[in-house]
C-alpha cells in the first residue's frame, strides 16, 4: 500500500471514531461501550471513499464527514451481526474478540442496532438517508445477507450470475454508496463513481473469497477455510484460483477507467482500487 494511501485510511477512521465518540459522548455503560469497540480497528475503506468522492465535489467537510461516519456505523453494525451464533458465529472480527463474546449476545444485538440508528441519524444530517435505506436494506445489504443465508440450504447451487447478483447486494451496496455519496451531496452525476464502487465492490469480494483459501488467520485477524467447510459457493470455487485473481484485476482496471474523467485528482482511488486485490487483511 502506497504512504499516502495508508495515511488517507487511517484519517479517515480516526475521523469517523471520532464523530462517533462525539456522538456518544452523552451515553454510557456498555452497549455504547461495545458501540465504540465496533467502530474501531477496522481498515475504513468506506468513509475513506465518502471522503475522497467528496473532496472530488469540493462538498463541505462537515457533512462529508457525517456521511463517512454513517457509513461506518452501518457496516459495523452489519459485521456485529454477521458476527452472532445465529447468523456466522465468529470469535474474532478484526484480530480481537467479536462483541457478543467480550460482552454477550444481548449486548451485540443491541450494540448493532444502535450502531444502525446512530448510521441514519449521521446520514440524514448529510442528506442521504433515504439513498443508505436502499443500499442497507432489503433491496441492498440485508437482501445479500438472506440471499446467502438461504443458498447455504439451497438444492441446486449458485452460479456465477447468482453469486455477483448476491455479492452486489451484500458486500457491493454500501461501496457502491459510499463511492457515490460525494457526487450525490454536490448534486452532480454520481454516474462514474457508480460504476467504480460497482467494480471495487465485486473485486473487494473476490479477494474475500481469496483471503479465505489463502489468507492467514492470524494476519486477516478472522477465522478463513470457512466458506469451504460451509460448502459455500464462492468466486474462487467457480472461477479457480487464477480465474478468480484474473477477474479481480479486470475489475480493478474497469475501476479505475472510470475515473478517467478526474484526473490525477483521483490518484489515491485509484490506489485503493489496486489495494483492494493486493489486501492481506
Ligand atoms: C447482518 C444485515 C447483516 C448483514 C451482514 C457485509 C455482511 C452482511 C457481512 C459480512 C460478511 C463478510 C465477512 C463479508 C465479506 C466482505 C466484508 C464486508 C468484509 C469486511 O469488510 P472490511 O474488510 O472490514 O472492509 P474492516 O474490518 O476493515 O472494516
Amino acid at each position: 500500500m502506497t504512504d499516502d494511501l495508508t495515511a488517507a485510511l487511517a484519517r479517515a477512521g480516526a475521523e469517523a471514531e471520532a464523530r462517533i465518540a462525539a456522538a456518544l459522548a452523552e451515553a454510557g455503560g456498555p452497549v455504547a461501550e461495545a458501540m465504540l469497540y465496533a467502530v474501531s480497528g477496522g481498515k475504513a475503506l468506506r468513509a475513506f471513499l465518502v471522503r475522497e468522492g467528496a473532496a472530488l465535489h469540493e462538498v463541505e467537510a462537515g457533512r462529508a464527514a457525517d456521511a463517512a461516519a454513517a457509513i461506518e456505523c452501518i457496516h459495523a453494525y452489519s459485521l456485529v451481526h454477521d458476527d452472532l451464533p445465529c447468523m456466522d458465529d465468529d470469535d474474532l472480527r478484526r484480530g480481537r474478540p467479536t462483541i457478543h463474546v467480550k460482552w454477550d449476545e444481548a449486548t451485540a444485538v443491541l450494540a448493532g442496532d444502535g450502531l444502525h440508528s446512530l448510521g441514519f441519524l449521521l446520514a440524514a444530517r448529510a442528506g442521504l438517508a433515504e439513498s443508505l435505506a436502499e443500499a442497507a436494506g432489503i433491496a441492498g445489504m440485508v437482501g445479500g445477507q438472506a440471499a446467502d443465508i438461504a443458498a447455504e440450504s439451497a438444492a441446486v447451487p449458485l452460479t456465477l450470475d447468482d453469486i455477483i447478483a448476491l455479492q452486489k447486494a451484500k458486500t457491493g451496496a454500501l461501496i457502491r454508496w459510499s463511492a457515490m455519496a460525494g457526487p450525490r451531496m454536490a448534486g452532480a452525476d454520481p454516474g462514474p463513481l457508480e460504476t467504480y464502487g460497482d467494480r471495487l465492490g465485486l473485486a473487494f469480494q473476490i479477494a474475500d473469497d481469496l483471503l479465505d483459501v489463502e489468507g492467514d488467520a492470524a494476519q486477516v485477524g478472522k477465522a478463513v477455510g470457512k466458506d469451504a467447510g460451509a460448502g459455500k459457493a464462492t468466486f474462487v470455487e467457480l472461477l479457480g484460483l487464477d480465474g478468480a485473481k484474473s477477474r479481480a484485476r479486470d475489475l480493478v482496471a474497469e475501476a479505475c477507467d472510470a475515473l478517467s474523467g478526474y484526473g490525477d485528482r483521483a490518484a489515491l482511488l485509484r490506489a485503493a482500487a489496486e489495494f483492494v486485490i493486493a489486501r492481506r487483511k
